[in-house]
């Protein structure tokens, strides 16, 4: 009899708690004190001379801060929006002056699966009126020495004086109500410290958004975020034709080709002592390839070197054998994929190669690797670096995945 009195008490415990959340949703109110439609808004810049692909990872850091925001009842109304590619140093062809949106390179769905983003024009279409006027806009700094006292605290401190370089983008009609300078350094967690500061605001902005850095790099979280990081669609089967009628292979772990990510450029002439020569590079492929696959000889070079020097290595490598290929755009494929839609295309070929070789400390080879762990290829196929003609090679990091 007791048995069933406690069994029918928490029954009936159970029930009311049920009850009383249903009244929250019912009313159309969540059960905190704000309501769902005060949505609110983090917007962000990345210093304007960095690439797309250390952008990418800029991107991961404030997604999974936006996503952990999620947990927690009081951050959960606010949205990151996706700061549109603009203006960027390393794309010389098509008009780079207008604001491209992320679907033009990613799966914004899938994005949107992982973290609460939006794009910039999604964000336009809501508001009501002729501008956007961001309620602060935080423009991070470093601290001129990161090791105080000899240790590395995470810290911010409110400064003086700033600019702001960058240009929303191009867009005329982007205002800011405050600019705050702040000296930054430590995990990007710690933003929610400056959000707070002002709690009435709905449109916080953070230039610079490349200072803080990851609260766990490499965690599963970090994990679960690339892996959210899907391609568009079109660039995908574009490069997926490509390894299909030039390479030979129908899946997604390809035996007949290997791949070189060849970075040359601003490497080549300030990273001499980290870079491989033409004829070097040459011959550090043609060592890998009998080393760990004799019978290859499909070799697919990525590379951002002109055509001289590209000419010259496929000239090397046929010399020793091999059937060299790069992916040519058509002016078509140029016009509709654009610099970055073509520099994706040939990570993407890399990415399924059976044995891929990179450039030491290039972000365009790390999102590779990346990308070929979440393939399943082993390790060892894929952080491999190409050395300097002579002296030290030191051994790439290894990012692997964590599931
Ligand atoms: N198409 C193509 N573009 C490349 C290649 N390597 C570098 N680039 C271009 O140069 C830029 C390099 O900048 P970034 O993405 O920051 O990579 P990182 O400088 O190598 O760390 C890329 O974003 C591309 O626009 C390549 O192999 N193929
Ligand atoms: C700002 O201008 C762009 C065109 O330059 C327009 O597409 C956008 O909707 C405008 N934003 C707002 C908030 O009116
Ligand atoms: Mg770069």
């Amino acid at each position: 009899m007791i048995l069933l009195s406690l069994l029918l008490t928490s029954f009936v415990l159970t029930c009311a708690e049920v009850d009383s959340q249903d009244y929250c949703y019912a009313k159309g109110q969540s059960c905190s004190t704000e309501t769902p439609r005060d949505e609110k808004f983090v917007l962000y810049d990345v210093n304007p001379p960095e690439g797309f692909n250390l952008r990418r990872d800029v991107y991961m850091r404030f997604a999974i801060m936006m996503s952990e925001a999620k947990k927690h009842e009081r951050r959960q109304n606010w949205n990151l929006v996706l700061p549109p590619w603009f203006n960027l140093y390393h794309w010389k062809t098509a008009d780079s002056n207008k604001p491209v949106p992320w679907s033009m390179f990613f799966d914004v769905e899938s994005l949107k699966a992982f973290a609460p983003v939006v794009e910039l024009f999604e964000l336009f279409s809501k508001t009501k009126r002729k501008y956007l006027e961001i309620d602060r806009l935080y423009v991070l700094q470093n601290f001129p020495d990161a090791f105080e006292n000899g240790v590395f605290d995470d810290k911010w401190e409110i400064d003086r004086n700033c600019d702001y370089s960058g240009s929303f983008w191009g867009y005329k009609n982007i205002t800011v109500k405050e600019t705050i300078c702040v000296k930054y350094q430590g995990q990007i967690s710690k933003l929610w410290e400056l959000i707070s500061l002002h709690s009435a605001d709905k449109y916080v902005m953070f230039a610079h958004g490349e200072i803080p850095l990851h609260d766990y790099y490499g965690s599963k979280t970090f994990w679960d975020c690339r892996k959210s990081m899907k391609f568009n669609k079109n660039l995908i089967n574009k490069a997926k034709k490509f390894i299909y009628e030039k390479l030979d292979c129908n899946e997604n772990q390809c035996n007949t080709y290997i791949s070189v990510h060849w970075r040359r450029q601003d490497f080549a002439r300030a990273r001499i002592s980290e870079v491989p020569s033409l004829l070097g590079t040459a011959i550090q492929i043609d060592k890998a390839i009998k080393k760990y696959h004799s019978t290859i000889d499909y070799i697919f070079i990525a590379s951002d070197a002109q055509n001289s020097e590209l000419i010259q290595l496929e000239h090397q490598l046929k010399h020793l054998g091999y059937k060299v290929h790069f992916y040519i755009p058509s002016k078509l494929d140029l016009e509709q994929f654009s610099d970055g839609g073509i520099a994706i295309i040939d990570q993407i070929i890399c990415s399924h190669a059976a044995y891929f070789i990179g450039t030491h400390e290039s972000t365009f080879t790390f999102r590779i690797q990346e990308e070929r762990e979440i393939l399943g290829f082993k390790s060892s196929t894929t952080f491999n670096r190409l050395c300097p003609d002579t002296g030290k090679c030191s051994e790439p990091s290894k990012w692997t995945i964590v599931d």
